[in-house]
């Protein structure tokens, strides 16, 4: 079997969910932009997290999105994430990705209310017990707003049903502390443009927004990496970089979903309170980013 680093160890794109213009899953091109990453040699999926736009969605249409991907990405490693601030639903979510078959579950830390460590930590052990089904930890203290430490984290991952943690932080001390002392559990990067230090640092692959169109530079990079080709690693990461300071500036979700757009996709807008990119912002992404992707 392996160990969970070599299991889980991999280029995930954090799937982007398309809507038609009523705010419905927009089936038709989820399919086809699953199909496209697979092209792109994505390893995996990671279904409705952050960039999915999960939190903004009802359970039912969240259970909708990890179907599609599941009937669309056969063989491919599926990792749901399933983190609500509604226990209730992320139980459900937990039974819904346990009857389609995917590989693992994630889940945020529950955030808002400034909960305990004990609470969130035993947030985690609820859901790892609601199903077999293993658990990524989704660490992303810049939006959930819950930092946690080395011990913390480790309590959570010494436990057998956690595979790893989705890092998507730039303390890369607190990440290399983890891969050093859990060498087994997978280690998933989750800034873009930090990705050569995260693997740098024991990172074993990442989960991305800009993966949902340049995955094969991710692939590249890590394979590059392998090989201890730093100096070529660095060029793609910069070529990457040109890009992400982009979206940066005019917003990373909308902007991935435009970028597609302008490539024949049809993702349609993010769901409020996103706002709609306006003129100068698709004339950025016109400009600044597509010719970058050729
Ligand atoms: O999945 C993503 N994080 C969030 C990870 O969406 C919050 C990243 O891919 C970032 O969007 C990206 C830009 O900062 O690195």
């Amino acid at each position: 079997m392996g160990t969970c680093a070599e299991m889980f160890g991999g280029i995930y794109p954090a799937l982007l969910t398309p809507f038609t213009k009523d705010g419905r899953i927009n089936r038709t091109s989820l399919e086809r932009l699953v199909r496209y990453e697979t092209d792109l040699g994505a390893d995996g999926f990671y279904v409705c997290g952050s960039t999915g736009e999960s939190f903004l969605m009802s359970k039912e249409e969240r259970r909708e999105v990890m179907e599609i991907v599941k009937e669309t990405a056969p063989g491919k490693k599926l990792i749901a994430q399933i983190g609500s601030l509604n226990v209730r639903d992320a139980e459900y979510l937990a039974k819904a990705a346990a009857d389609l078959g995917y590989d693992a579950i994630s889940s945020v830390a529950p955030f808002y209310y400034k909960f305990s460590f004990d609470e969130i930590r035993d947030y985690y052990f609820r859901l790892a017990g609601v199903t077999d089904v293993p658990v990524l930890v989704y660490y992303i203290p810049g939006s959930s707003g819950v930092t946690m430490g080395e011990g913390q984290l480790g309590q959570i991952l010494a436990d057998d049903r956690f595979i790893g943690v989705k890092f998507t932080s730039n303390d890369f001390f607190l990440m290399e502390r983890l891969k050093k002392a859990f060498p087994d559990k997978v280690v998933l990067n989750g800034f873009d443009e930090m990705f050569l230090s995260g693997l740098a640092m024991g990172a074993d692959g990442g989960i991305g927004s800009t993966y949902n169109f340049m995955a094969d530079r991710f692939v590249r990079m890590r394979q590059l990496m392998k090989e201890g080709r730093l100096a070529e690693a660095r060029e793609i990461q910069n070529s990457v970089n040109e890009i992400i300071a982009v979206l940066l500036r005019i917003g990373v979700i909308p902007g991935c979903k435009e970028i597609l757009n302008q490539q024949g996709f049809d993702l349609g807008e993010c769901l409020p309170p996103f706002a709609p990119l306006n003129e100068e912002q698709k004339q950025l992404v016109r400009e600044k980013i597509i010719p970058r992707l050729a």
